[in-house]
């Protein structure tokens, strides 16, 4: 039997033998040697192989080599398996603590030496920073324990196993584990040796552990230490040498607090360290420490007596080709990026990272919600029966997961609150977590999402409420019951902080209503903000059959379960791209605020405690997009939380094109993450004069005539448009559709979603069920003048006796060709429309359409509740980069408030269109693309879109809005767009 020859793999113990309690990784001068690199290694289908691998004398030549930190699956080219993607679902049967025979083992070994001069070492160690899932480790053929607990760290005493010169060390890795149960992240399951593994010498005398709890109280810091030493290697000596800091503890009995002038705070705006070191006579320990003091005061979170608003992301750690293996400068850039979207907050989304993240956050500044390696989602499915969560018999392995959390990384400033894990129900063991945190610090509060009526967290925090919720939740006054609350336990957490620990679910093109969640934060004091679900997508780089790379998600490995594209929910793509959302996010989120009134501006600081006298303000005035004025604005320093008026200049206002001031906040001097002239925070004024849109004239001599003939720059045939400017054109063509996103893919919940949606059936299955992707035309008639050509024409879907009337006015107005566009739903339409647009095709001619540059919203993607990033100017790009590279294909592109468009080939100006405004000063977008919505929305990834040689250009008199479905909230009503009649009026001349 399997079970027997491996009886670990279902043993819910954390491991055998492993170091306790478990301590702070620290900087020391102790020697150490890092096991890092080239490991023989052996892949087994099951658990049950021979463990006479971890002899001495074992001969592994014929083994293959593997890198050490590396996830197995992700080397060898497919030889070692493949990653296996689930969000809440087990990948195997749910008979806990067992797994299955079939259980991917990876047996490791390496010869490393172990110098002369460690031999008056008084111990040496043996660390693992991360193994997924369960190992064993032997030295020199001498078993010396197990550990589970795939994102903690594992050291154990190998003193007695080693010898001076050459030693062997072979782990066995066991894929599934019985703490796969606990571990049931969404994410890839990535198998493997994936962190660092080091051999420490631990000198006698040394330190080790030690623990700086650093306050500060009005300019006065406070150093609380805790060290964990012999009495014989007393002295200890604290040396702060910024703060003239220079103290001995003589035994440890002396250690104390000790109080520090003349201190700066620190902040995730202005993260001042001081470099520290703790020594003895034989170990010096390095350490960077920030005075800062968390609290919570009534419903209010404060680090150093303000309220902290989190404009967080959750982050995983994930790497397209690395996976979770840490990379020190891929994840500095990715902070420094954060930092440049005004990203302030990181949950570390579901475990602790490897880390050295935390010292980048101290450094780069962030508050950090450190989370726990604990989630037991499948278990929801059984409606949390056997969760191990409430389960006595793991409780053990809960608290390890918890001790060796927060031991880890006491030291840190940056983490401000410890989260017990995600999604693991609610139960006894999560219960007593926290109360061992609340024993072992009492600086921090304990933040755990699963505790709904708040019987063992300090803070209240909800995933995914809504809009409505945040409010009910925000207002003081709602005398209601909270969700999964009675009024007793809505009372209970009404009395804390609230924080949305996920939110705004940021998969595909979306999400929309960032500014709605951000406007209750600035309303509501116990709102703290929240963490974006979530920083990047974890996209596998793999290769198409065609040989096209690509970013893989779930089900491309042929898994047996999977949960797909859920997978790809990130600002980030996977390439490190920033998506729009995370322009989006900036922008709601920018610490300054400008509020414009008559001459003057008020600038609001939203920040923490930073002032802006490290920010520089800049203005400019555009004429329709083209830079006329630029000069600094005088800004009198503003405090956090302060308002300061400024004059604003003089605007030269242009009769004939648009007029826009718009005000940059940048940065004075380079950062660690910027450079200088960094845009923070932008505002926008429109200055323009108004001016009267040309009444559309009266046109009385209609006759029914062939539709063929030419009107200035276009030629028609039997009433369609063929030609414009010489180059063949098709359309206009009413369009309604696009390409689902993954947010108009998911299903309605049934609850605060759009009128007329139905319980478990997406807003695009509604749109297919109408035929909307589908649609055909039926030309009722064709009509000349003298100088215009009219159809009318009835567009409807196969088995549909719904239609849209479609009138298309064409004329020569002012000497230029005008297309009016009228188009006039029949009644009975149900359902939301994801856009009411016309679309034109334009083949590859001499000179193909390839960019085009417009006046309007830019520069990137905008809709109807995303809209935030989006500035009023000229802009231009091509035909590829106006579209985003969703990991699965669906709409992109859209810009809103569209003036004027100009196709272009290469450098050549080809088609210009200006779009008139409708009545009520509506204006159309466009999008410009190389494939229909229809082609879009049949491919499953970018690949599969091929090569096309056509570029289609849609005006929309409206687009649907984004919401956030997948994982949330339906479009906010006044986004959803109903079948409704619009207009669009379009000048079109030759470039
Ligand atoms: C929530 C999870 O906490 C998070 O890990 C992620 O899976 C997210 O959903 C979706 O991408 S849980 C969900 C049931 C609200």
């Amino acid at each position: 039997m399997p079970s027997q020859l491996s009886p670990h793999v279902s043993d819910i113990a954390p491991g055998r033998g492993a170091l306790r309690p478990a301590r702070s990784w620290l900087h020391s001068d102790a020697p150490s040697r890092s096991l890092n690199g080239s490991w023989r290694f052996r892949l087994s289908p099951t658990a049950s192989v021979t463990e006479d691998f971890a002899a001495d004398s074992f001969v592994d030549d014929g083994w293959d080599s593997i890198p050490v930190p590396s996830h197995w699956v992700l080397e060898g080219d497919g030889a070692y398996g493949r990653p296996i993607y689930t969000n809440i679902q087990f990948p195997f049967p749910i008979d806990p603590p067992h797994v299955p025979d079939e259980n991917p083992t990876g047996d490791y070994r390496r010869h490393f030496d172990v110098p002369a001069d460690w031999s008056d070492a008084e111990r040496v160690v043996l660390r693992f920073d991360g193994v997924e899932s369960l190992f064993r480790v032997w030295v020199n053929g001498v078993e010396i324990g197990s550990a589970s607990g795939s994102r903690l760290a594992h050291e154990f005493d190998v003193t007695s196993a080693v010898r001076t010169g050459d030693n062997v060390v072979a782990v066995r890795v066991h894929q599934w584990s019985a703490a796969s149960y606990v571990e049931d992240q969404d994410q890839w399951w990535l198998p493997g040796i994936f962190r660092d593994v080091t051999l420490i010498a631990r000198p006698a005398g040394g330190i080790e552990d030690v623990w700086l709890r650093t306050g500060f109280d009005h300019g006065r810091g406070r150093v609380e230490a805790e060290i964990t030493a012999d009495a014989a290697a007393f002295p200890v000596t604290l040396r702060i040498p910024e703060l003239d800091v220079d103290h001995v503890w003589a035994t440890p009995a002396d250690v104390a607090p000790l109080d520090v002038t003349g201190v700066e705070p620190w902040s995730a705006e202005r993260p001042r360290l001081y470099d520290t070191t703790v020594s003895t006579a034989t170990e010096t320990i390095a350490l960077r420490v920030g005075f800062r003091t968390v609290e919570i005061r009534g419903d209010q979170f404060l680090v150093n007596g303000s309220r902290v608003v989190f404009h967080g992301v959750n982050r995983h750690e994930t790497h397209p080709e690395r996976g979770r293996v840490f990379d020190e400068e891929h994840a500095r850039e990715d902070l420094a990026l954060m930092k440049r979207f005004n990203i302030n907050a990181i949950r570390t989304s579901h475990y602790p990272p490897h880390p050295r993240l935390l010292d980048l956050a101290d450094e780069l500044g962030f508050w950090v919600v450190l989370e726990c390696d604990l989630e037991t989602h499948g278990f929801e499915k059984l409606d949390w029966v056997g969760n191990p969560s409430d389960d006595p018999a793991w409780r053990e392995a809960c608290l390890d997961r918890i001790r060796r959390t927060v031991e880890r990384d006491k030291n840190h400033p940056s983490i401000v609150i410890w989260s017990l894990g995600n999604e693991s129900g609610t139960g006894g063991n999560l219960a007593a977590m926290s109360s061992w945190v609340h024993a072992r610090d009492t600086g921090r509060p304990v933040h755990y999402e699963g505790d709904y009526t708040g019987e063992y967290t300090d803070i209240y925090s909800r995933m995914y409420a809504s809009v409505p919720e945040t409010e009910q939740i925000g207002s003081d006054g709602a005398r209601s019951a909270l969700l999964n609350c009675t009024p007793a336990q809505s009372a209970r957490q009404r009395t804390k902080p609230f924080l949305l620990c996920e939110y705004a679910h940021a998969m595909g093109n979306g999400p929309g209503a960032f500014d709605q969640y951000e406007a209750l934060v600035r309303r509501y004091p116990r709102l703290h903000g929240g963490f974006v679900w979530e920083w990047r997508d974890h996209g596998i780089l793999a290769t198409a059959p065609d040989g096209t790379p690509y970013y893989a998600y779930g089900g491309d490995f042929g898994e047996v379960v999977h949960d797909g594209n859920f997978v790809m929910d990130g600002m980030l793509l996977s390439n490190d791209v920033p998506t729009p959302s995370l322009h989006e996010y900036k922008s709601v989120v920018q610490p300054v605020e400008f509020v414009f009134d008559g001459e003057k501006v008020a600038v609001t600081n939203l920040r923490h405690s930073a002032d802006t006298s490290d920010l520089r303000f800049r203005w400019r005035v555009e004429h329709d997009g083209v830079p006329v004025a630029s000069g600094d604005l005088e800004i009198p320093v503003v405090g956090a939380g302060e308002s300061q008026w400024a004059s604003l200049p003089q605007v030269a206002v242009a009769p004939n094109a648009e007029t826009w001031l718009t005000i940059d906040a940048t940065l004075a001097t380079p950062t660690a993450w910027a450079p200088e002239g960094h845009v923070i925070a932008t505002a926008q004024l429109d200055c323009s004069t108004r001016r009267p849109v040309p009444a559309v004239r009266p046109q009385a001599d209609w006759r029914p005539g062939d539709g063929t003939l030419s009107l200035g720059i276009a030629e028609f045939t039997g009433g369609s448009l063929v030609r414009l400017a010489g180059r063949a054109v098709t359309g206009p063509r009413l369009e309604l559709f696009r390409a689902p996103t993954d947010n108009d893919e998911s299903p309605s919940d049934g609850v605060e979603d759009s009128d007329d949606s139905i319980a478990g059936v997406s807003s695009a299955d509604l749109w297919r069920r109408d035929g909307l992707d589908r649609l055909t035309t039926r030309r009722v008639s064709v009509e000349h003048t003298a100088d215009a050509l009219r159809t009318l024409d009835k567009v409807s879907a196969a088995n549909s006796a719904l239609s849209v009337m479609v009138e298309s006015v064409w004329s020569i107005e002012d000497g230029e060709l005008e297309l009016r566009v009228e188009i006039e739903p029949s009644r009975g339409w149900q359902a939301v429309w994801p856009r009411i647009g016309v679309r034109f095709e334009l083949p590859d001619g001499t000179a193909p359409v390839d960019g085009a540059q417009w006046f309007g919203l830019g520069p990137l993607e905008t809709y109807p509740d995303s809209l935030r990033a989006g500035r009023t100017g000229h802009f231009s790009a091509t035909v590829h980069d106006l579209s985003v590279d969703y990991a699965r294909p669906q709409e992109t592109g859209h810009r809103s408030e569209l003036r004027r468009l100009t196709l272009t080939s290469g450098s050549t100006e080809v088609l210009r269109i200006q779009a008139l405004p409708d009545i009520r000063g509506r204006r159309p977008g466009f999008t410009l693309s190389r494939h229909t919505p229809q082609q879009i929305a049949r491919a499953a990834h970018p690949y599969e879109l091929g090569d096309s040689t056509t570029s289609h250009l849609i005006v929309d008199a409206a687009q649907h809005g984004l919401g956030s479905r997948t994982c949330g909230h339906d479009v906010w009503p006044d986004f959803a767009l109903r079948p409704e009649s619009r207009t669009i009026r379009l000048r079109i001349s030759e470039g």
